[in-house]
């Protein structure tokens, strides 16, 4: 089987909501050489994406949608964390307050952000989701964080982001620790529009930016 053939069999066996084959090809793919992160972003994110295409158009309804999420977290958790975590660094980098911004419940692209910062050596402070501003800010001061990390599917939530900034700047902390987004919802351009310092497609562009985001904070 081919890395295409491997990536299209997981997302039509997601798409029918066929967990028991799913989990047996990702392990396959695995197998095959293939990285989570691979798994992911070409074959489970995809089937995510059609799953919410369904959803517009009518096909699928909130209760697919809530499927779709507990398989992937299903997948996630039972094997590919593991696997990730299989390469943990013995390193400490800096410290990410991490949280998907208020009014936005989620959290799939968010965790495995976190999953993977961890692995990577950095210590994270997971706040959830629906995190108000002031969490956020809260949470820089008591664990002098380095760098807030923000996710945002909605279009709607993503205007939470600019909010957060102004409450960093209010509370005298913007200076103080690098702004990194990510989630469908955003990408670059938003980024500079509201003063982030970063914007990361996926969860392993967001280590190396959150990596680059430390050198460029310097001691
Ligand atoms: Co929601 N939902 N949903 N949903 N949902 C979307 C986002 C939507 C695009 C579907 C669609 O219509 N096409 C649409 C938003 C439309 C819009 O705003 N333009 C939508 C809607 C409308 C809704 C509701 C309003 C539906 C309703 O109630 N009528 C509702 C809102 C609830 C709320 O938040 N207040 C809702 C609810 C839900 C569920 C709770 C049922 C469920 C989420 C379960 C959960 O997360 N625990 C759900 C799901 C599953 C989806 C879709 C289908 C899949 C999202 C996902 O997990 N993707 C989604 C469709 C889509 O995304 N195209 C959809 C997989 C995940 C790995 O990708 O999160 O993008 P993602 O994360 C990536 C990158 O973006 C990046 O790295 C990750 C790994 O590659 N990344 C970061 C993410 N965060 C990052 C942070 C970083 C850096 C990178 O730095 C800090």
């Amino acid at each position: 089987m081919s890395g295409g053939e491997i990536f299209e069999g997981i997302k039509q066996a997601f798409l029918d909501f066929d967990s028991e084959a799913v989990k047996s090809l990702v392990r396959k793919a695995l197998k095959s050489g293939y990285t989570p992160n691979e798994i992911v972003e070409y074959a489970l994110r995809p089937a995510m994406e059609t799953v919410g295409e369904k959803f517009e158009k009518g096909e699928f309804f909130l209760a697919e949608l809530v499927e779709a999420g507990d398989l992937f977290k299903e997948v996630m958790d039972e094997v590919l964390t593991p696997e990730i975590e299989k390469s943990k660094e013995e390193v400490r980098l800096g410290t990410v307050v991490l949280g998907t911004v208020r009014g936005d419940l989620h959290d799939i692209g968010k965790n495995i952000v976190a999953v993977m910062l961890r692995v990577a050596g950095f210590e994270v402070v997971d706040l959830g989701v629906d995190v108000p501003p002031k969490k956020f800010v809260e949470a820089v001061k008591k664990f002098s964080a380095d760098i807030v990390g923000m996710s945002a599917l909605l279009t709607t939530t993503m205007l939470e982001m600019r909010n957060v900034i102004e409450a960093l700047k209010s509370a005298g902390l913007r200076d103080k620790v690098k702004v990194i987004i990510g989630g469908a919802a955003v990408d670059e351009n938003y980024a500079r529009e509201i003063g982030a310092d970063a914007y990361a497609e996926n969860a392993v562009e967001a280590v190396e930016i959150c990596k680059q985001l430390l050198e460029r904070s310097g001691p």
